[in-house]
C-alpha cells in the first residue's frame, strides 16, 4: 500500500506539467530567449539571404548573468556547411571580417552580436534563409555548455545595431 501515494503524486505531477505546456503562450521566434547556465541569449536573428547568396550571418544578444567569465567557443547549424565565429576589423579604410577562436562574454555583461561587429558566420548555405523561417543553431560555451537556439529569419529593424556597424555597405 505504501507505493500508492508516490504513484499518485507522479501522475499528478505529469498532469500539472501537461497543463502548463498546454497554456504556455507561443513565443514569436524573434522575441525568444534561451538560457543555459548563467548565459541568456535573446533576440537571435538572421537576414534573409538572396537566392544566389552562399553565406549568411546570425546575430543575437548574449548576456552572462553569472560572476564567472565565459566565452562562446563553437557554433553549428545543419543549414550551413561551415559555421564560424567572426568579428570585424579595420584594414586601412576597409572593414573586413575575421574569424575568431572565441567570443568572450565576461561576467555580468552583455555582448551584442550585430551587423558590422561580432557575428556567427554561416558559410556555404545548404538552403536559403527564408524570411519567417526559424533556423536551429547550436552554441557551445566554455563554461555554460551547449544550447540549441532558434534564429528568426527577418529583415533588420531599429535596435539591431548599437553603435558601430551603421555602414550600409556591409552585409554581415
Ligand atoms: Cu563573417
Amino acid at each position: 500500500m505504501s507505493t500508492a501515494i508516490p504513484c499518485r503524486m507522479r501522475l499528478l505531477g505529469g498532469i500539472i506539467v501537461a497543463a502548463a505546456l498546454a497554456v504556455a503562450p507561443p513565443l514569436a521566434a524573434s522575441d525568444a530567449a534561451f538560457e543555459v547556465g548563467t548565459i541568456r541569449i535573446s533576440e537571435p536573428w538572421a537576414r534573409p539571404s538572396p537566392p544566389s547568396a552562399r553565406a549568411g550571418a546570425a546575430y543575437m544578444q548574449v548576456h552572462n548573468t553569472g560572476s564567472t567569465d565565459d566565452s562562446l567557443v563553437e557554433a553549428f547549424t545543419p543549414i550551413a556547411a561551415v559555421t564560424e565565429l567572426h568579428t570585424h576589423i579595420m584594414d586601412g579604410d576597409v572593414m573586413r571580417m575575421r574569424r575568431v577562436d572565441a567570443i568572450e562574454v565576461p561576467a555580468e555583461s552583455l555582448v551584442r552580436l550585430e551587423p558590422g561587429g561580432l557575428h556567427v558566420m554561416l558559410i556555404d548555405l545548404q538552403s536559403p534563409l527564408v524570411e519567417g523561417d526559424s533556423i536551429p543553431l547550436m552554441l557551445r560555451f566554455a563554461e555554460a555548455g551547449e544550447i540549441t537556439i532558434h534564429v528568426a529569419v527577418r529583415q533588420p529593424r531599429d535596435g539591431d545595431m548599437s553603435g558601430h556597424g551603421h555602414d550600409a555597405h556591409h552585409d554581415y
